[in-house]
């Protein structure tokens, strides 16, 4: 049976919606394992929820290729420029696979770039923040995608069969990302004194952004009691913060660099890592769309929505002109 939900962007709720029966065998499959495909029953609330973490996803794959784009120009080397071209096209081959996820659950890609450019959806804080210097683009290679390699492993195990899919692949992708960032990263940190202090600089103002990724603490977050319930979220904010600590820091730490938190420390007997609460004010101030550079990000992204019109208006009349024979 057809789940209902979107249809031209409004939302409509199916008719069994509260259904007790549809409900306990949906929570039944989920806890057996099961993975939900586009045409199954499924609560309208797990297809919002689904709709709203994909879209987010798929925007900050978006937003996120402007930071690292801008640098393709004035990558060091020609190795470092195509490899660097290479990942943003990667970036943007991510958004084409989740919007396109979304897209089962019944909200258009017109109405998801709507929200998008119109500042009501909302994408990674991370993407907020000014890449200065070529460090910056090492430590986003290196950590941002390092963070999201945390967050993506962990849900592509989810229980919604498009958007796993997607991240499975995303994840082999974003793997090379890694290993790009950390080459960079190792190549400044042992490099001449100005480069190790380019990437210092780079590290400190990337650390507090990088704590936010994760989300706001278990205690304030909104979603995650039911994501997890439903497992389309496969960790807590603050489990997969602790991942991405104690995966990260020690090998900061082995390459000499610092971390602009004194309160940072691993505890010997349960493993756990101690550090300072970030500034969580500062984080919902970002995510409103009152970070360094929300409005300038979404400017360029109406510009490019405005500028690609034309093609994507010429591509509908071919694509009609070239079915209708056929119809
Ligand atoms: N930024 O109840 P909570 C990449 C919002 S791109 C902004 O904990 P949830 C890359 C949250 O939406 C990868 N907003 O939420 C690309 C909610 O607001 P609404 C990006 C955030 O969903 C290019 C409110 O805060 N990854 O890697 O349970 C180059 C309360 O939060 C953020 C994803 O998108 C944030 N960081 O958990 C390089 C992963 N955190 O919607 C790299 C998919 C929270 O109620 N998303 N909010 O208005 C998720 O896994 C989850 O949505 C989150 C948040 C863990 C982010």
């Amino acid at each position: 049976m057809y789940g209902g939900g979107y249809i031209g962007g409004e939302e409509t709720l199916q008719t069994n919606q509260d259904d007790p029966i549809a409900l306990a065998e949906f929570e039944a499959r989920i806890a057996a394992g099961d993975k939900i495909e586009p045409k199954d029953w499924m609560p309208a609330d797990y297809r919002k929820q689904l709709v709203r973490m994909i879209e987010q996803h798929a925007h900050s794959e978006v937003i996120g290729a402007l930071p690292e784009g801008t640098w393709i120009t004035r990558a060091p080397g020609f190795r470092r420029k195509l490899a660097l071209m290479a990942k943003v096209q990667d970036e943007m081959g991510h958004a084409q696979l989740l919007y396109s996820a979304a897209e089962t659950l019944g909200k258009s890609r017109e109405a998801m770039i709507n929200d998008l450019i119109n500042g009501k959806s909302k994408y990674s804080n991370v993407f907020n923040y000014p890449a200065f210097t070529w460090a910056d683009v090492a430590v986003i290679g290196w950590l941002v995608d390092g963070a999201a390699i945390v967050n993506q492993v962990a849900n592509s195990k989810g229980s919604y069969g498009p958007y796993v899919r997607a991240l499975e692949r995303i994840c082999y992708e974003e793997s090379f990302h890694l290993k790009q960032g950390h080459d960079n990263v190792v190549f400044l940190a042992t490099g001449t004194e100005m480069q190790r202090t380019m990437l210092q600089e780079a590290l400190n103002r990337w650390w507090q952004p990088l704590m936010h990724f994760f989300g706001p603490s278990d205690t304030m977050s909104v979603h995650t009691e039911k994501l997890m319930r439903w497992k389309v979220k496969m960790a807590s904010n603050d489990d997969m913060r602790q991942q991405f600590i104690s995966m990260y820091v020690p090998k900061i730490w082995e390459l000499g660099l610092t971390l602009p938190d004194n309160e940072l420390k691993r505890n010997p007997l349960t493993g756990k890592w101690a550090f300072a609460d970030p500034d969580w004010n500062l984080f919902f101030e970002v995510i409103k769309g009152n970070g360094p550079l929300n409005k300038e990000r979404l400017a360029v992204r109406r510009t490019a929505e405005e500028r690609g019109r034309w093609v994507r208006e010429a591509l509908l009349k071919a694509d009609m002109k070239y079915t209708v024979p056929f119809a």
